[in-house]
């Protein structure tokens, strides 16, 4: 059985030789993008094209999360390391789903509001004999991975006074645990942290965006950056963004680590720095050495960012033969919808093409500069942006597949409008300000102008080489999971209509398919365990998108699903909404409906959707809500009735008659909506 003594040796196995060496083999998932390229290829085969078929239920885990999964279970020596909403872990026997152990690190509900995008977790590291995670309040955790009890814990925030947040999967790269943040739709200054794995002292730490120009920069890349800034927008009084919240890789050989980092705070760069000019480093991948936090190199892909285009998308290292060379690379698909090939030795531009529809700039030129439509940059005129800041990809990771050359993309779009905001002042909480009662600072009216493009979602399978697709799969909406690619020629992806799926991967043709409990985001993962291949999918629907829409009814608790060849376990039950009518019944006033909706979008759009228009996600949409629900709004909203889901107590933010006002929104949304 597993022990403590046995989970004790295998996890206290695990280091660098040991993740090279399991490359190779594929029988431990030991982290989060399998090995240290993260090309999420496993080299087992058991499991392949013509066995596929009779893939079955081995045993499922309940995660108990309502709210979205998106942890890449890890698993080390037949134990596996898997994290459910709110930062909660879960050890479980990799064999059966015997739970083994939980550790909840207590996060405070009300930190809730402070993320942009849900309070997810993309996982834990594992690191001789211990399992790291960060918690969505930003404190990072050494457990022993044979309890789950605590050995150390670092708070990893500069500065609590700001919207920081953790919602990435810790790596360990030259012994060091590195974790970065969240943050830049509120107004903070990127950085990431590296943190001895043994003892938990801090080694090191790299900012991405330079700080208050009357204080000396703390390198040289800072004082590179500054340049690229305009002083006039008093960047740093909105922290300049750039936070590194989900991709790094590492390349031993080379000695290099590469983070992606984020979009601009505020978005709006003409308020941001309104001279123009790249803000270094935002929308970049940057090259830096693991033991020092040096940086070495960095490639701006979205330069003088102004969309919220992230570079933190999954990146793959992989070598390629381009022109008769063999390279190694850096293969990345960012928010901005460029397929991008960079030498990660040198930092180097390779190539560049889009992989879906762009208007924002109509291509990169040699320097591997884009080619900007400067439509795109108005100071006075709504844009559509396409892609929108929900990414032509976003965290869900891609794989690689060296034997098809492809990689294998969640592609997606959501359509917005940004409307300049000429009068945003820094942390002003007013009407129609998207979010702003919680501290965003976008620059920008969202959906002030409806926008036209359609939403949709797509898996690309892509030729890095030749910059083209090679086969590709529409799927009925956006916000599909993440991919997994094998030697039996397969890729795994779940759905956001609540589907398991194996396609071949040479041609796209769907092999297998079951129903799970929900929508998925997350990527699965798979391994062996006594001569025996299994595939597990950690499925819980969520995300910036999950919020407020969804794609099936199923809305079962998150849980993990473990696959293998003749699994005979019974598929667990699973529970649908319920699907209620438009609310009505409740008397307002008409002329309260305006104002209403000023102070919704402040304070209830970014969870709550807009009333009546969908379902609602894994948070109810109000145009849907329980009339006895509004009937209580004000007591609800104002003393913080759902504190423990995450929604913040609006006394002292709100007041009654507010609170009506919104109410009157909600109602005559809802009444809109019939109508229609
Ligand atoms: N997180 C998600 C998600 O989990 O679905 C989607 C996004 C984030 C985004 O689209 C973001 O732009 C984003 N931005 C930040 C940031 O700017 O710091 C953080 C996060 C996050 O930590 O999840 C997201």
């Amino acid at each position: 059985g597993l022990t403590p003594e046995r989970i004790r040796a295998a996890t206290g196995a695990v280091d660098q030789r040991s993740i090279i060496a399991n490359a190779a083999t594929g029988r431990d998932w030991p982290s989060y993008g399998l090995n240290y390229s993260e090309n999420r290829f496993s080299p087992l085969r058991a499991v392949n094209s013509d066995t596929v078929g009779r893939l079955g239920l081995a045993w499922s885990y309940d995660l108990g999360s309502r709210r979205g999964v998106q942890a890449t279970p890890i698993v080390v020596g037949g134990v596996m390391y898997v994290t459910g909403s709110w930062s909660i872990v879960h050890a479980v026997d990799a064999k059966t789903g015997q739970p083994l152990w939980t550790f909840d690190p207590e996060v405070p509900r009300e930190h809730g509001e402070r993320g942009c995008c849900d309070v997810v977790n993309r996982g834990v590291a594992v690191h001789q004999g211990k399992v790291y995670v960060a918690s969505y309040d930003g404190r990072l955790f050494a457990l022993d991975a044979a309890t789950g009890q605590k050995l150390w814990e670092r708070d990893t925030i500069i500065d609590r006074s700001r919207a920081y947040t953790i919602t990435g999967a810790p790596r360990v790269f030259a012994g060091k645990v590195v974790i970065g943040n969240g943050g830049a739709e509120y107004g903070v200054r990127g950085y990431l942290t590296a943190y001895d794995a043994a003892t938990g002292d801090q080694k090191w730490r790299w900012f991405s965006v330079p700080g208050d120009p009357s204080k000396p920069p703390e390198d040289e890349s800072m004082a590179r950056a500054m340049r690229t800034w305009d002083p006039a927008g008093r960047w740093w009084e909105a922290g300049g963004g750039g936070t590194m919240w989900d991709t790094m890789t590492y390349d031993p050989e080379l000695n290099l680590m590469y983070v992606g980092t984020g979009n601009g705070s505020p978005w709006n760069r003409n308020l941001r720095s309104p001279a123009g000019g790249d803000n270094l480093y935002l929308g970049s991948i940057v090259a830096l050495n693991p033991e020092t936090g040096q940086y070495v190199w960095h490639y701006q892909e979205t330069p003088g960012d102004h969309w919220d285009f992230t570079s933190t998308q999954p990146m793959i290292l992989a070598e390629l033969e381009i022109d008769g060379r063999r390279r190694k690379v850096v293969m990345h698909a960012p928010k901005n919808g460029f397929f991008f090939v960079i030498d990660r030795q040198t930092g180097e531009f390779i190539s560049a093409r889009n992989f879906t529809a762009v208007n924002w700039a109509t291509g990169y030129d040699n320097e591997g500069r884009p080619i900007e439509n400067p439509a795109a940059r108005s100071v006075d005129q709504p844009f559509e942006a396409i892609p929108t800041a929900y990414g032509a990809r976003n965290w869900h990771p891609m794989s690689f597949n060296p034997m098809t050359g492809l990689v294998y993309m969640p592609v997606h779009g959501v359509p917005l409008t940004l409307s300049p905001d000429q009068g945003w002042r820094m942390n002003a909480n007013s009407p129609m300000r998207f979010q702003s009662a919680s501290g965003w600072n976008l620059g920008f009216y969202l959906n002030a102008v409806d926008p036209k493009a359609k939403a949709f979602g797509r898996l690309v399978a892509w030729d890095p080489v030749r910059q083209q697709e090679a086969w590709g799969v529409d799927y009925s909406g956006p916000w599909n999971g993440g991919t997994l690619t094998t030697a039996g020629n397969l890729v795994f992806q779940g759905t956001a209509d609540g589907r398991f799926i194996a396609y071949d991967a040479r041609n796209g043709r769907k092999l297998w398919e079951v129903p799970v409990s929900s929508g998925v985001v997350a990527a699965p993962s798979t391994y062996e365990i006594d001569g025996e291949q299994y595939v597990s999918i950690a499925v819980g629907w969520g995300g910036v998108y999950g919020i407020v829409q969804r794609a099936t009814d199923r809305v079962t608790p998150g849980r993990v699903y473990t696959f293998r060849v003749g699994g005979t376990a019974p598929m667990p039950a699973v529970v649908e909404a319920e699907r209620r009518p438009l609310v009505g019944g409740i008397a307002y006033k008409a002329e309260d409906a305006q104002a209403g909706a000023g102070l919704y979008v402040a304070n209830c759009a970014g969870c709550h959707g807009a009333p009546g228009v969908n379902n609602g996600g894994n948070v109810p949409n109000l145009g849907y809500a329980h009339r006895e629900l509004l009937e209580e709004l004000p007591k609800v909203v104002l003393d913080g009735a759902f504190l423990g889901s995450g929604m913040p107590r609006f006394a002292g933010r709100l007041d009654e008659a507010q609170v009506l006002q919104i109410r009157a929104f909600i109602l005559s949304s809802a009444e809109a909506a019939r109508r229609n």
